[in-house]
């Protein structure tokens, strides 16, 4: 997850770049006959966005809509709605790292006509992918509530169909918690960002309890620096692992009791390196 998190904030960065040198047009390779779509420079402004969605239609150059001061980037281009129309899901954002794109659905109804509207409660820095499902195909938005924020780890995942100009959801999944034995959360740093939290259990099962602690890095609202100090003291051992949520589970490998990271991300301890990893 966090290697996922910081591909997308690196696409994300990338996408900030500006300059009048910007391609007027998006790779179309998997378009259907019919429109084909791009993003176009708006504007003479000094900070020129790529913030106009084109698409040709019969050899003319149709504005399908304009984000104003914003990036765009045509994701698919096909028929999602079955009408024979070539239909696109447009990325949106304002650039930076901050967040990831909004998304909507450009649906063609035919001549210069574009119908378009944003796809609700996604959140998604992965963006869409095409799926089949029971002979149809749809579209998943996989969503993580990464960010600047101390709310429990959350990812939910969301297909949608498009009726004429619609995105109807067709079903929404969170992903479930791996219930744990302890465990420490993001929100206990809620009123006070600095310092260490701790938590404590057996996790060598000799007994004692042990000191499970880490600081909190505010901007995306992980714990971090995590460690588990043994009673008895044989030293720090670190805990490579950036979650919103870190807690024991009933299982171990080795001597160790195993973590949990956010929903259900393994952490494991490693003897040789006398550290935990994620899996
Ligand atoms: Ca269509
Ligand atoms: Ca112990």
């Amino acid at each position: 997850m966090f290697a996922v998190l910081l591909a997308g904030i690196g696409l994300a960065a990338c996408s900030a770049e500006t300059g009048a040198e910007a391609p007027d047009s998006a790779p179309a390779a998997d378009a259907a006959p019919g429109a084909v779509y791009s993003m176009r420079v708006g504007g003479t402004e000094e900070w020129a966005m790529r913030d106009t969605i084109v698409a040709e239609v019969d050899g003319e150059t149709v504005t399908v809509r304009v984000f104003e001061d914003m990036h765009t980037f045509p994701e698919l281009q096909l028929d999602l709605n079955g009408d024979g129309t070539t239909d696109a899901i447009i990325a949106v954002n304002g650039g930076g790292n901050c967040c990831p794109s909004d998304y909507y659905f450009a649906a063609h109804r035919g001549g210069r006509d574009f119908t378009v509207r944003q796809i609700p409660g996604i959140y998604s820095w992965e963006g869409p992918e095409l799926i089949e499902q029971d002979g149809e195909t749809l579209v998943k938005f996989v969503s993580v509530n990464e960010g600047m924020n101390t709310r429990d780890f959350r990812e939910w995942t969301s297909i949608f169909r498009f009726e004429g100009d619609m995105p109807v959801l067709v079903s929404e999944a969170v992903r479930p918690e791996m219930p744990a034995l302890a465990e420490l959360r993001s929100s206990v740093f809620e009123d006070n960002p600095d310092g260490r939290r701790s938590f404590t259990h057996d996790l060598n099962g000799d007994g004692r309890a042990d000191s499970i602690s880490c600081a909190f890095w505010p901007r995306w609202g992980r714990l971090s620096d995590c460690a588990a100090e043994l009673a008895g003291g044989s030293g720090r051992i670190q805990i490579e692992a950036g979650c919103k949520r870190l807690g024991v589970v009933g299982q171990s490998t080795g001597r160790m009791s195993d973590l949990v990271c956010d929903a259900d991300r393994m952490v494991q301890f490693d003897a040789a390196e006398n550290k935990y990893f994620a899996r």
